[in-house]
């Protein structure tokens, strides 16, 4: 299925990426043979509880993710040059708008020059304060740009306590950031395009049936097929470096 040939003028397009498009970039995915989750129990490093058991185990996880991303030869890859390309151009070319929703938690996408970037997951470069915030209340907490380790010696800028910054990270058995503007998206989307998500974590893995259930026509990208693959109306599979800028450009070529 030629699937740029079902777009009409004033097409939404809503893009959800995962890890994989950050792995050419040299970021660990989560669930590949060497993946984050080989070496760590999710339970231990990725939930609440893991916070308040083991608190130096959980910062040193992500301090470790957040020099990764942050070492020189950690950069954009050209599928998120693509998507950026695609963010500026698709108003233009089509009357439609085209919003980009992530997992990730690295800032690749907006060194790309994608700028507006939901991140659901959180930003791997903020941190906020568990001592100011309210409980359950992540998504609107007072957030700090980070780029170096949280440690029990951290002081908060506000409450001047030390030990109680937490990385800005949605962790498993917490609500993702932004489900209202992914919602609004996904019922007014024409076109849902997934990129480098193995499609085991929700509620991300399920925006695909909610879109196609709005209308909407579906593909995923990616480097083998997902584990809801069956869903989509399409799928073109390789590595994201090459696939999403052959398909964003199949996308906006001029109508042959
Ligand atoms: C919640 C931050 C309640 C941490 C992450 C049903 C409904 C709702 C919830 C659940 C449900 N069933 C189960 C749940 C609970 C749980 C869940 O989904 N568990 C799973 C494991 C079964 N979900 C939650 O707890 C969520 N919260 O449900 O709250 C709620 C919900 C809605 C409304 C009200 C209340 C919170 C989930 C968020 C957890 N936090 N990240 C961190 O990063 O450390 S999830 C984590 O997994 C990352 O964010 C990651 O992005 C995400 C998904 O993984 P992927 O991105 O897909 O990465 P993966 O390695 O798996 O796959 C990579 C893919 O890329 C592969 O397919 C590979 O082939 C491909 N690839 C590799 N290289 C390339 C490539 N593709 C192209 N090119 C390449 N070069």
């Amino acid at each position: 299925m030629d699937i740029q040939n079902f777009i009409k003028p004033e097409s939404n397009i809503v893009i959800l990426t995962g890890a994989g498009i950050s792995a050419e970039s040299g970021i660990q995915t989560f669930r590949a043979a060497d993946g984050l989750w080989e070496n760590h129990c999710v339970e231990d490093v990725a939930t609440p509880e893991a916070f308040i058991k083991n608190p130096a185990l959980v910062q040193n996880f992500y301090n470790q993710r957040r020099s990764a991303i942050l070492s020189a030869n950690v950069k954009p890859n050209p599928a998120h040059y693509a998507l950026a390309e695609l963010e500026e151009k698709w108003g233009a070319l089509n009357g439609g708008e085209a919003l980009l929703i992530t997992q990730n938690i690295d800032n690749l996408h907006e060194r790309a020059g994608s700028r507006n970037v939901i991140h659901m997951h959180g930003e791997l470069l903020k941190m906020f304060c568990t001592n100011c915030t309210l409980p359950m209340q992540n998504e609107t907490a007072k957030k700090y740009d980070i780029q170096k380790d949280i440690d029990e010696h951290t002081l908060c800028s506000d409450c001047h306590e030390s030990g109680t910054l937490r990385p800005d990270i949605v962790w498993f058995g917490e609500i993702p950031y932004h489900m209202d503007v992914c919602a609004r998206a996904l019922q007014n989307c024409d076109l849902f395009l997934s990129i480098g998500t193995s499609g085991n974590v929700y509620p991300a893995a399920g925006f695909v049936q909610e879109a196609m259930l709005a209308g909407a026509l579906s593909a995923e990208i990616n480097l083998e097929p997902s584990a809801n693959a069956s869903i989509f109306s399409t799928g073109f599979y390789g590595p994201a470096s090459q696939k999403v800028p052959e398909f964003i450009q199949k996308l906006t070529a001029p109508p042959s």
